[in-house]
């Protein structure tokens, strides 16, 4: 089975719920939507006959809610731009830090199937850790005073969107 992603950080991530997949660097369009499923299904619809396996892919993103939802669609541009530190400045003086991380992966095996995966937490106040990507270092899963950027892979699979998506698919897959 592959894992189309251009982002090694989310497939090892896959990789220690899922056991041996294959990472495959394959692009496709990620349009924009005012949400991840419309993503999603898009992708599986450019890539479904040009692979020739089982496959999936996945697409995520921080909803921080003083903020009305952004990033949101717009985490990847966001982070390429404005950063950690351009977030941290938005949310500067502000009290109400909560945010939720959303996953969802679509797999593919002649038929489309979709596992979401949400994760509730707060912004932190400063950047905080050096493990993990993204928006790892300033976010605070809801149960954990770390943030995701202090954690290895396996803790933060624990709590994250990612995590609670993949094992979904794992759950389907095992049932088959
Ligand atoms: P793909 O090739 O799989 O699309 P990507 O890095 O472009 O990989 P997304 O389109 O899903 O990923 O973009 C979501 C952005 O949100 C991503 O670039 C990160 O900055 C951020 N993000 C998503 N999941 C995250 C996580 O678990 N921890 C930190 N940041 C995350």
């Amino acid at each position: 089975m592959y894992f189309i992603t251009g982002n090694r950080h989310k497939y090892e991530e896959a990789k220690v719920i899922l056991g041996e997949i294959k990472m495959l660097s394959v692009a496709y369009p990620e349009i924009q939507a005012d949400n991840l499923e419309e993503v999603v299904i898009y992708g599986i619809d450019y890539l479904k006959n040009k692979i020739d396996r089982n496959f999936f892919i996945e697409d995520s993103g921080l909803f921080i809610k003083s903020l009305r939802g952004f990033p949101g669609v717009f985490s990847s541009y966001v982070f390429k731009t404005i950063g950690n530190e351009g977030i941290l400045k938005l949310m500067g003086g502000e009290r109400h830090r909560e945010a939720t991380f959303i996953s969802v992966v679509a797999y593919y095996n002649g038929k489309t199937h979709i596992f979401k995966g949400e994760c509730k937490g707060k912004i932190a106040e400063k950047v905080k850790g050096d493990k993990g990507f993204g928006y790892d270092p300033i976010f605070i899963p809801e149960g954990s005073e770390k943030t995701f950027g202090e954690m290895e892979t396996e803790e933060k699979n624990k709590y994250s969107h990612r995590g609670r998506a993949i094992r979904k698919l794992r759950k389907y897959l095992e049932s088959c």
